[in-house]
């Protein structure tokens, strides 16, 4: 039995992080919960019992905390994560904070597992929600035919930017359906609400966005650093789930029949492809579940080396809380910890 603390525990992941650990029975001793002073004395209900939110501070005793969970932003893992790793405990850190440091391992269970052994700062990152659906659908593949080259472009719901966010989609549609101006925004930079953004994060230098880069450089750390690949990240008016259109180039021709074959053999993926019948993996569906869905799955008629697929997964279980507890759960089926 393990004592864990949950950081950013009353936000969008942390409220999941509660979830899925009581769902799966993960084996824990006690349980800590985190976040800012705006939350300071709410309660959260785990197993059946009232926990009170603690203010995360400096002077917080973190003694005696095996396994830290933490989803409050990057700024706050980069103050606190290395103060909880001091104390002894293991950081599963969901932000982007260390993803891309060299001594700090990125991983996806169904991909890279063990990676998370070999830890030199007790901090293991859990990679971007956008990432981590695209390369459980395609590690299957890359292992059987080389994937060479990846074209994505994503279409991301908004609780991706957290519990606010969901709240801006919500009040800018009942704005919109009571025929009253909407409140300010805050989250996102254009409305939401029957429309679509093509920006997620801020722009960089080379006209990308810091989403679509962290695409390509986690992709690389996480599957292969020698595929290429680029991204267009876009946020759609939906509350939960990233769906994603994924192109792919492949080294040795792989038809779209033996692609559904190995995916649907692969640990963590679902193939969902009649389209005879209408059935393809769809945003609201996936919601609240925990496979990586895929579909659409077809030969490019311009390239033979060419397929196209459908990828949807819910964005804050296997993109953020589920693969975090993953994460743990290896570690103590491991003996990693
Ligand atoms: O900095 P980043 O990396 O860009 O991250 C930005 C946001 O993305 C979400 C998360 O939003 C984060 O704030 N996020 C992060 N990683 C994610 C991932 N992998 C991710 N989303 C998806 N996938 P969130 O609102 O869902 O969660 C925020 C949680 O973090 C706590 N927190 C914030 N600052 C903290 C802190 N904890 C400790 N110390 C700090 N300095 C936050 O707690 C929440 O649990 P809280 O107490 O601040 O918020 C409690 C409630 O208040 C609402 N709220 C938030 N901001 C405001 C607000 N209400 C009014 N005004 C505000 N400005 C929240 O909705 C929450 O319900
Ligand atoms: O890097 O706004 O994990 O949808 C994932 C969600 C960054 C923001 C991350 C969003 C975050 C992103």
């Amino acid at each position: 039995m393990y004592n864990v603390a949950v950081v950013g525990a009353t936000g969008a992941v942390g409220q999941e992080f509660l979830s899925i650990l009581e769902e799966r029975e993960f084996p824990i001793k006690q349980l800590r919960l985190f976040a800012s002073a705006r939350s300071k004395g709410q309660t959260l209900t785990f197993q059946g019992a009232e926990l009170a939110v603690e203010e995360l501070s400096e002077t917080a005793d973190l003694r005696g905390i095996q396994i830290c969970l933490a989803s409050a932003g990057a700024g706050v893992s980069k103050q606190f994560m290395p103060i909880f790793a001091k104390a002894g405990s293991v950081v599963i850190d969901n932000t982007s904070a260390f993803r891309m440091d060299a001594d700090v391992p990125l991983v996806v269970p169904e991909v890279n597992g063990a990676a998370a052994k070999n830890r030199p700062r007790g901090i293991i990152a859990n990679p971007n929600c956008s990432t981590i659906q695209m390369v459980v659908a395609l590690k299957p593949i890359h292992d059987a035919a080389k994937i060479t080259r990846i074209i994505v472009a994503t279409y991301q719901s908004v609780s991706g930017a957290g519990a606010r966010a969901i709240y801006e989609l919500e009040s800018q549609v009942n704005s919109y359906v009571q025929g009253i101006d909407p409140p300010a925004r805050e989250k996102f930079p254009h409305p939401i609400a029957f429309n679509c953004i093509p920006q997620i994060d801020v722009f960089l230098d080379n006209g990308f966005t810091k989403e679509e880069m962290k695409m390509v450089q986690e992709t690389h750390k996480i599957l292969d650093p020698a595929i290429r690949v680029t991204a267009t990240c876009v946020r759609v008016p939906v509350f939960r789930s990233h769906a994603e259109a994924v192109y792919i180039e492949t080294a040795k021709k792989i038809s779209a029949a033996e692609a559904r074959n190995v995916m649907a053999a692969a640990p963590g993926v679902q193939v969902v492809d009649n389209p005879g019948n209408k059935e393809y993996p769809l945003q609201v569906y996936a919601e609240g579940r925990d496979p990586v869905y895929v579909g659409r799955v077809r030969e490019d008629t311009g390239n033979d080396h060419g397929l196209n697929l459908w990828v949807v997964s819910d964005n804050i279980r296997k993109g953020a809380a589920l693969n975090a507890v993953q994460i743990a759960e290896l570690l103590i089926a491991k003996k990693w910890l």
